[in-house]
Order: C-alpha cells, then sequence, then structure tokens
C-alpha cells in the first residue's frame, strides 16, 4: 500500500469507516510516517471537520457517533507506536490525564495525551468520566508532575474546579501542577481555579513543559 496522504486519513474519518481507519492506521504505523504529523493533519482534521459538520446541522448523532469511533480505533494503533518509537527517550515529565466524571468526550483528551506523550512526557491516561478520587490517586501513585483534566460540557466544568482542590488539598511531597482544556474552558477560568490552560493538543505540549521549568 503506497504511503496514504493526510487527506485519506481525514477523510476516513469524515466518512465514519472504521475499518478504512483501521487499515490506515496501521498503514501509517508500519511505513514509518510521521505519526504526530499524521494524526494532526490527517485523523484530527477528520473529526474537526465531523464536529463542524454536527455543528452545522449537516451531520446527526449517527454520523458523529460512527466519526469518533473511527477516530478511535486508528488512535488505538497510533497511541502504542507513538510511545514505542519514543523508546528510552528521558521523561520531560509525569502527566496523569482523564476527563472529568460525568464527561464521555474523550478525543480532544486523547489527542492532547498523545502529543504530550510523543513529546517527550510519560503520560498515564486514566479515559473518561473520570471520578476526582481517581484522579488523586493515580497522581499520588506515580508522582505526578501534572494532572491534566478535560471537560467539553458547561456541566462538567465545575469537576475541574473540584479536581483542583483535591490536589492541593492532597498533600503531594512536591507542587503538582492542574493543567486544564476543553471546549468551554477559558483562561479566566483556569485562573479562577489556580489552573494552567491550553487551548489545543500543541499549545497543551508547550505549557507542559513551561510547568516543568517552574
Ligand atoms: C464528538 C462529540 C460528541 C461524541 C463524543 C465521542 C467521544 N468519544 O469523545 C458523543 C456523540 C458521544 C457526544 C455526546 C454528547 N455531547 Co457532544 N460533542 C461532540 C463534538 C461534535 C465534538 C467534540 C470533539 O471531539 N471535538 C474534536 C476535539 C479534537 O476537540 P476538543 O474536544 O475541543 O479538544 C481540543 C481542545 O479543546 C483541547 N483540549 C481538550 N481537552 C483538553 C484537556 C487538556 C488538559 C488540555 C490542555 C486541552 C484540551 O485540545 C484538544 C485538541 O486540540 C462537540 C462540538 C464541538 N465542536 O466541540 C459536541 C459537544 C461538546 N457535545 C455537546 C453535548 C450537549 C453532548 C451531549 C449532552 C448530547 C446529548 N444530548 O446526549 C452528550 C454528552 C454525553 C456526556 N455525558 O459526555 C455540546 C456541549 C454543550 C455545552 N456547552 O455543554 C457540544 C459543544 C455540541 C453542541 N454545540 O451542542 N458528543
Amino acid at each position: 500500500m503506497a504511503a496514504p496522504s493526510y487527506a485519506e486519513l481525514k477523510q476516513a474519518i469524515v466518512d465514519g469507516d472504521v475499518e478504512r481507519a483501521r487499515v490506515l492506521a496501521q498503514a501509517i504505523v508500519e511505513d514509518g510516517t510521521d505519526l504526530v504529523a499524521a494524526v494532526e493533519h490527517g485523523f484530527a482534521a477528520g473529526i474537526r471537520k465531523v464536529g463542524d459538520l454536527w455543528e452545522e446541522g449537516e451531520y446527526f448523532l449517527p454520523e458523529l457517533v460512527q466519526g469518533a469511533e473511527a477516530m478511535k480505533v486508528a488512535m488505538g494503533i497510533v497511541n502504542p507506536a507513538i510511545q514505542r518509537r519514543r523508546g528510552g527517550q528521558q521523561s520531560k515529565g509525569r502527566v496523569v490525564i482523564g476527563t472529568v466524571h460525568g464527561d464521555l468526550h474523550d478525543i480532544g483528551k486523547t489527542l492532547v495525551g498523545t502529543l504530550l506523550g510523543a513529546n517527550g512526557f510519560e503520560v498515564f491516561d486514566l479515559g473518561n468520566d473520570v471520578p476526582v478520587d481517581a484522579f488523586v490517586a493515580k497522581a499520588g501513585e506515580v508522582g505526578a508532575d501534572i494532572v491534566a483534566a478535560s471537560a467539553l460540557l458547561t456541566t462538567t466544568m465545575p469537576v475541574q474546579k473540584s479536581l483542583a482542590e483535591a490536589v492541593a488539598a492532597a498533600g503531594f511531597g512536591r507542587s503538582t501542577r492542574i493543567l486544564i482544556g476543553g471546549a468551554p474552558a477559558t483562561p479566566a477560568w483556569a485562573k479562577e481555579i489556580g489552573a494552567a490552560f491550553a487551548e489545543n493538543a500543541m499549545r497543551a505540549v508547550a505549557v507542559a513543559e513551561s510547568l516543568m521549568r517552574q
């Protein structure tokens, strides 16, 4: 199979074609493609397009769910390969990441975890609908430098605040920083709850690196 183009990767997600997404993801893992670029310009561009089509009323729930499923399958193949390629590279820091309790949106969070991992962070991804206690327990267990929390619903944003409070109260031996994101989160909200903020996965890497320097 010739190396898939970014446009083909994007289209598989827009079409919600799970099988095609699987085949293309396997192909780029095997042919040595730059996986981070392929995720950003291919698969992630596809899911952003699906989001736009949904907002414009062109796509309905079945297409949305199907696009999300194709994205999940692709990332399930690409993510471990990114980690493997990183190999024994020294860790820039430990990040515990998840989507907060009550919130099932995990695509953006997974992208953030992927890019952090690809850029030298050790990432512990707890998935979605993660209770505050589970974040805190994992952060304590692995000695997290950063706890990163995603929320896509205005109704679940307050859980980011509860998490920031719980991490502060946990009394870890060193300062563990909170990093938040997700469509409704803003710099003002982050400031209010004492967290750092990044609006997308690329910025999350830069912000995490600057948190490690502080
Ligand atoms: C896909 C999707 C779904 C899928 C989720 C599939 C999945 N596995 O994630 C499904 C169909 C399941 C779904 C369900 C629902 N959804 Co929905 N969904 C979306 C949609 C269209 C796209 C989200 C997405 O994946 N975007 C692509 C990713 C790449 O972008 P992102 O998530 O924003 O992430 C980027 C940044 O925000 C940031 N980021 C994200 N997380 C983090 C974390 C950190 C630490 C950092 C630093 C950065 C960061 O970086 C990411 C990468 O660049 C959005 C609309 C939208 N445009 O956002 C609605 C949206 C979020 N959903 C919405 C709603 C209402 C729902 C439902 C309640 C619908 C319903 N009535 O059942 C349910 C909620 C279920 C639940 N309890 O969570 C609303 C939320 C409105 C609100 N203000 O609260 C939105 C905004 C749609 C709308 N306009 O009405 N949804």
